[in-house]
């Protein structure tokens, strides 16, 4: 994916949800109150993260006493890695989520009413923080993807074969 989709406010971001949203059987909902919030979802499927893929996504926590725990738990399931677009993406995702701990959440976030407040690690979904966090993240979970997308594009302006 080309460098200018991210540049000024951006339009793109990131979203996963987390294995115990998948394990409440609540994935249609929150998908559902990202719609509603006027997100469009560009690609989206569901992944086993392994240890050391989970480690990857999260480097910069690396250091932090809670990284093992985080991995661990983001490996416990299924999540649901999906691209969003709409003006603005990765800030206006952000407000949609809420406050990184659920308890502290304002009310009709998604992190305060599907996250456990009483463990910030099952905070329901992740949002990319930054243009070039949502650039690295959707690399790494859609990278081959966007790859082939690139390459039917190419050989459909080759052939015209679509
Ligand atoms: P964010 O998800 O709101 O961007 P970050 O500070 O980037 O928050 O932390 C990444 C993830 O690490 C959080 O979503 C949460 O799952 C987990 N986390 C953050 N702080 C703590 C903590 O103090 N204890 C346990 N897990 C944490
Ligand atoms: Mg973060």
């Amino acid at each position: 994916m080309s460098q200018e989709v991210f540049q000024g406010p951006g339009h793109l971001t990131l979203a996963m949800i987390k294995p115990h949203v998948y394990r409440a059987g609540k994935i249609g909902q929150v998908i559902s109150r990202i719609e509603d919030a006027g997100f469009k979802i560009l690609i989206l499927k569901s992944v086993q993260l392994r240890k050391e893929g989970a480690e990857y996504f999260y480097e910069e926590h690396k250091e932090k006493p809670y990284f093992k725990n985080l991995v661990g738990t983001m490996c416990s399931g299924p999540v649901i890695p999906m691209v969003l677009m709409k003006h603005g993406a990765v800030e206006e995702f952000r407000k949609l989520l809420g406050a990184t701990h659920p308890a502290e959440a304002a009310e009709g976030t998604l992190r305060h009413d599907f996250g456990e407040h009483t463990n910030v690690t099952n905070n329901a979904v992740h949002g990319s923080d930054s243009n070039a966090a949502a650039h690295r993240e959707i690399g790494f979970f859609f990278g081959r993807e966007l790859k082939l997308a690139e390459r039917v594009n190419a050989l459909d302006k080759q052939q015209g074969i679509l």
